[in-house]
């Protein structure tokens, strides 16, 4: 066939260093950009594939989100702006791994198992973040996607959310919106817009927002947005790229990790701040308060917002949808306490990997999905939306449950619903406070977090390390999950688990406890387990 002929002739273009094995992990292929060139050519061709497949446009975005700059990496986004299935993530790692002499052998296998019609148009949209890599690595999906006879457009650079939405409105033949950049401002910026009008006046005060836009593309990509906003937010953009590192010391995986400010940023006592992170599909807010202490609003607090909203409007609306919560294990348990004891929502648990969540929150008329980590959106099912909708516009409905209905429709137009997007959840946070006329204090003090710690290990390899019951506990090496067991009972309200990272080379230990002092002290001891029962290398992890 012509096409493998092209295939085999561009891929030695962007060979494969022998012997280098790279697993699809939590979100796509992810390490250090100088092995990754060969990866995007053949991440080029499998999605060409699935488009044929799906006869729908796939997407490809080269980013390596909250990692460092010199890493990179690629996310997959399936025809409704969803990950790739588990099916096609093992596609993908074959793919990868094929030594140079195997690739059309290992391409073919693909194409025979899934039947794909080889004759069948293809589209591909790829996105890039600011990396320094991005550019030739994108230019290497492109590559690939060429080799098989796709079409491909490049939206350049994009957030990882707005590819999501391009691929998304692209197969909804524009429905879910315009498949443009200028389409995913209009249309978010004017449910904002809508939402804040039942808002009481605000202050300039109230309408401020510091960003920390982590040096990366969320930075550029708020500069855009702006002045969709009609001053209705007022944003003060630091870390914008112009000096700092991505990532470096900002971001929101360091916010939330190491549980303080990011440099860089002007925080004066009480101010609502926010971080994106590299691709800004995270977001995590704080503020300090008047004594300095630093005070940190995650992933759960967001739900949390979210879903008393929610449930409050559907009250007012009268409408019965079953609402419910999907949070991972790294979920504060003060936060699934609050949410099922005292909110009484539905709250379910997934591993981590925002492709679970997801798909437990379909389950649901309205699922609200968060990681601790400020990954997450809301998902509304389609039958919810048409009840919603016939209850705006039908003549009949009294004024308030009117307005409900308009907010909630309003709502759903501000949400990105393909994935977790730091623009889409920024703007439906400040219209929530706006509109529940709350501080970020008073959001703050809707329950107060359990004192947590976050640590990672170094392991010669990480695979040893496996878990069951949503990552909340370790079946293997033998041992570990006892040991962990026999650490948490020495202290009160205490919590702890190990997992190996999916984006990282590290395995990551989560601890929370009654005091600070003990959740530090848990974190390091389970550490320490890992460290002598699951291969640890370099030095033993130190108290800290
Ligand atoms: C990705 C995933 C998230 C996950 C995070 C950390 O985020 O999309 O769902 O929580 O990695 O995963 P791990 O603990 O396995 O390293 P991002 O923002 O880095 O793409």
């Amino acid at each position: 066939m012509a096409q493998f002929h092209e295939v085999s002739k561009q891929s030695s273009l962007h060979p494969k260093p022998a012997g280098l094995d790279l697993q699809y992990g939590t979100a796509g292929f992810r390490t250090n950009a100088k092995q990754l060139d060969h990866i995007m050519f053949r991440m080029g061709l499998l999605a060409t594939i699935r488009s044929k497949k799906t006869k729908a446009t796939i997407g490809v975005m080269v980013t390596a989100s909250h990692n460092p700059e010199e890493d990179n990496g690629v996310k997959l986004v399936d025809p409704m702006g969803e990950m790739v299935t588990p099916t096609w993530e093992g596609y993908a790692t074959q793919l990868a791994n094929a030594e140079q002499e195997g690739l059309l052998t290992a391409l073919r296998d693909i194409i025979e198992k899934e039947a794909v019609n080889m004759s069948q148009e293809a589209g591909v949209f790829v996105g890039k973040d600011t990396r320094s890599s991005s550019s030739s690595l994108s230019q290497a999906v492109i590559d690939g996607v060429s080799a098989l006879g796709g079409h491909c457009k490049d939206y350049g650079l994009v957030t990882t959310p707005q590819l999501h939405y391009m691929v998304c409105c692209h197969n909804t033949q524009g429905k879910y919106g315009e498949a443009t950049v200028e389409g995913y401002y209009n249309k978010l910026c004017q449910a904002f817009i809508q939402l804040t009008k039942n808002a009481s006046n605000r202050t300039d005060d109230q309408k401020h927002l510091s960003v920390d836009g982590a040096n990366g593309i969320g930075a550029l990509k708020v500069r855009e947005m702006e002045r969709h906003l009609k001053q209705e937010l007022k944003i003060s953009l630091f870390n914008d790229g112009s000096k700092g590192k991505l990532n470096h010391h900002c971001g929101a995986d360091f916010v939330k990790v190491q549980q303080k400010p990011p440099t860089g940023i002007k925080l004066n006592p009480g101010e609502r701040c926010c971080s994106f992170d590299g691709d800004a599909d995270r977001i995590v807010y704080y503020y300090t308060g008047s004594e300095g202490h630093f005070h940190l609003l995650d992933g759960d607090k967001i739900a949390t917002l979210i879903s008393t909203f929610l449930k409050e409007l559907l009250t007012q609306a009268g409408l019965h949808l079953k609402i419910a919560v999907v949070q991972t294990a790294y979920a504060n348990g003060s936060s699934t306490h609050y949410l099922e004891d005292i909110m009484k929502v539905i709250v379910r648990c997934t591993k981590t990997g925002v492709k679970h969540l997801h798909h437990a929150a379909q389950q649901f008329d309205i699922g609200v999905y968060f990681e601790a980590n400020g990954h997450g959106t809301v998902l509304f099912s389609k039958a919810a939306e048409e009840k919603i909708q016939h209850l705006a516009e039908d003549p009949n409905t009294d004024d308030s449950r009117k307005r409900a209905a308009l907010l909630l429709q309003n709502t759903i137009n501000v949400i990105n619903q393909t994935v977790g997007d730091a623009l889409s959840d920024m703007l439906l946070i400040e219209a929530i406070l706006a509109i529940k006329d709350l501080t970020i204090q008073q959001w703050d003090a809707i329950y107060t977090d359990l004192p947590n710690r976050q640590l990672k290990v170094k392991v010669a390899d990480r695979r040893v390390i496996d878990t069951t019951d949503a990552e909340r506990r370790a079946v293997s090496p033998a041992g570990l999950q006892e040991a962990i067991d026999s650490l948490v009972k020495k202290y009160r309200q205490a919590r702890s688990f190990v997992r190996p990272s999916g984006t990282e080379d590290v395995v990551r230990v989560y601890a929370e406890a009654e005091t600070q002092e003990s959740a530090d002290t848990l974190a390091h001891e389970v550490s320490l387990a890992v460290y002598r029962l699951a291969g640890g290398v370099g030095d033993e992890p130190k108290p800290l």
